[in-house]
């Protein structure tokens, strides 16, 4: 996850997402996107959820009942993320979304089971309280490829629109740096468990975990 989230942050504050998200800076990154989903009922596959239509009587997904349903987006290329709004189904059963989480990440989700999602590294949860309603939004204010909407239990899901805000400008495919077992920074030597602080001139400062995978890029 990359950090240069001051630009965005100070747009979010400048122009509130709920009167509007859709301005010259952030756009909707997600329809026409690859969508898929655990499974498909009365033919309501995964690309309605990012058809552009959000009426709420049609143009949704449908799942089969099935245990911790998903729904997924491949944005396709990473991006850094603001909003992701979740609309839903309004002619029936919209109380089924309650409870739902989003997941963002930059890497493809390793499993469908939605304890795997929240443990696997670098993967963030986003989780409204209360009923899903017409429509939610959570902030997810970092970079993500990937995004999730998944409920912890066996039931239907299904969702008119999952729109998901962002700068439209790809970022560079990440490129991992395997750190050696030990290394120096300046005066100090580290191994490769331990967490530093590494400072470049003129561009601030950024902690590094090395005990994960450090990225290169933007
Ligand atoms: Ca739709």
């Amino acid at each position: 996850m990359r950090s240069r989230w001051w630009l965005i942050g100070l747009c979010i504050v400048l122009e509130s997402p709920t009167v509007g998200l859709a301005s010259s800076f952030l756009q909707n990154l997600s329809q026409g996107k690859l969508a898929t989903q655990s499974s498909t009922m009365f033919g309501l596959g995964a690309s309605f959820a990012v058809d552009g239509n959000t009426s709420g009587s049609n143009g949704f997904t449908h799942t089969s009942l099935d245990t911790e349903p998903w729904w997924d987006v491949d944005l396709g290329a990473l991006y850094f993320l603001g909003n992701v709004t979740v609309w839903n189904r309004l002619d029936c059963c919209g109380d089924r979304l309650d409870g739902f989480s989003v997941f963002v990440s930059d890497q493809p989700f390793a499993s469908n089971a939605i304890a795997a999602a929240r443990s696997q590294p670098g993967v963030s949860e986003y989780k409204p309280s209360g009923a899903a309603g017409t429509s939610r939004q959570v902030q997810a204010n970092r970079t993500g490829r990937y995004v999730r909407v998944q409920l912890p239990w066996t039931s239907y899901l299904h969702v008119n629109e999952v729109q998901v805000w962002g700068d439209p400008t790809a970022l560079p495919p990440e490129t991992p740096v395997t750190p050696p077992p030990s290394f120096s920074i300046g005066s100090g030597s580290y191994s490769s468990a331990q967490s530093v602080a590494i400072s470049a001139a003129g561009a601030g400062s950024e902690r590094v975990n090395t005990g994960e995978t450090p990225r290169v890029g933007v």
